[in-house]
């Protein structure tokens, strides 16, 4: 009896789960391709939508059918004889050749129509070079002059177009709400062009598996509106100018001076990895670190940005993201606590005001 009642509520419950997953795609969550603020983004929606509806009208068509002939012409009695096997209808295989062919036909030319307008690189765009890391990506701007990772940002209303590249292994390129997915490939570089409509932050994903924290690899991009781009983008180039970095030089005082030295000592290493513009840091391995104290996220997504989370992540960072490289150096224990307050104090000291934004 017990068992029975277990069989019959597992297909049920399964149901109900596939309906809620099925459902919540319609919501406005954060990764859907439902809900698109682009127009890379819009017209892949505006071909998967006709499509989606094509394949709604055969599957009413062929099941409509299925269970019309199924009803009607059941067999009302026990024992029935096996009725007449039809074979071969010419009418009727001519009819299922050419209606399915001529769907195909619709769906390729508007799949060849969607993917040259979303391949077409606007000549005026801004020009974006991006680069994805086992496992996070780096951003660069005017040839290099500004460098950040993680989070990406972009003017409203703008075309840009994103020089797409690799620097160990593949990786791929996906921004759900404003563009499709394009490979990061080591050696060749590809070329995304796309335009946000709105203002907003939205979320990107590697979308190849790259290794062991590939699902650990995300970024934000900030769209913001032109003058709030243009004005991020001055305040990122004036970086304090001081050849040595020293701490004078780049007026600190107290914990965050110390941990301007502490990044800056050849023995600790952040520096030998890291790169912080107008300092001695000058490694090539981690994210360049410049303006640190603007980002949204610690370690591509792992963690959102707050002061104790970044002392979380100098801790151990092994702990948060499995198998990333900064961990084989920086172990539990390698930092003391004041260290990790100090270098805290500093990382999370360099900023500048931002018009953020809502999240999308
Ligand atoms: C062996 C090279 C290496 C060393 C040494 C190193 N890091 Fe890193 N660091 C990395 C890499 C690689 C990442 C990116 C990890 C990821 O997201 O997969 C990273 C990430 C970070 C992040 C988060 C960056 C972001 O964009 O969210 C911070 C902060 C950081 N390191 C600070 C430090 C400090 C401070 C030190 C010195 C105590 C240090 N690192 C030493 C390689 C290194
Ligand atoms: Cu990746």
């Amino acid at each position: 009896m017990r068992k029975e009642a277990r069989k019959s509520t597992v297909p049920l419950v399964v149901l109900l789960l596939s309906c809620a997953a099925m459902l919540s795609g319609c919501t406005n969550l954060p990764a859907t391709t439902l809900f698109t603020y682009g127009d890379h983004a819009t017209r892949i929606l505006d071909l998967l939508m006709p499509v989606f509806w094509m394949a709604v009208g055969v599957f009413v068509v062929v099941q409509g059918a299925l269970v019309y002939t199924v009803i009607r012409f059941r067999s009302k009695q026990a024992n029935a004889p096996v009725p007449a096997q039809i074979h071969g209808n010419t009418n009727i295989e001519i009819m299922w050749t050419i209606a399915p062919a001529i769907i195909l036909l619709v769906i390729a030319v508007m799949t060849f129509r969607t993917q040259a307008a979303n391949s077409y690189q606007p000549p005026e765009a801004m020009k974006i070079r991006a680069i994805g890391h086992q496992w996070w990506f780096e951003f660069q701007y005017d040839d290099g002059t500004i460098v950040t990772a993680n989070d990406l940002y972009i003017p409203v209303g703008q075309s840009v177009q994103i020089q797409l590249e690799a620097a160990d292994v593949m990786h791929n390129f996906w921004i759900p709400k404003l563009a499709g997915k394009t490979y990061m490939i080591p050696g060749k570089t590809n070329y995304l062009a796309f335009k946000a409509t709105e203002a907003g932050i939205f979320r990107g994903f590697c979308a190849e598996f790259c290794g062991e924290s590939h699902g650990n690899m995300h970024f934000r991009v900030i769209a913001l509106d032109a003058a709030d781009f243009a004005k991020w983008k001055t305040n990122f180039a004036t970086t304090p100018a001081a050849a040595n970095g020293t701490a004078q030089v780049l007026g600190l005082t107290g914990d965050a001076a110390r941990g301007a030295a502490i990044f800056a000592d050849a023995k600790k290493q952040c520096s030998s990895c890291h790169i912080i513009s107008g300092t001695v840091a000058k490694g090539k391995i981690g994210p360049n670190l410049t303006y640190f104290g603007n980002r949204r996220t610690i370690a591509a997504g792992m963690l959102p940005y707050s002061t104790d989370n970044m002392a979380k992540w100098l801790q151990d960072p092994t702990s948060i993201k499995p198998g990333n490289l900064m961990g084989r150096v920086i172990k539990k224990g390698t930092l003391k606590d004041q260290e990790i307050a100090d270098l805290v104090a500093y990382l999370d000291g360099m900023k500048f005001a931002v018009n953020m934004p809502a999240e999308k």
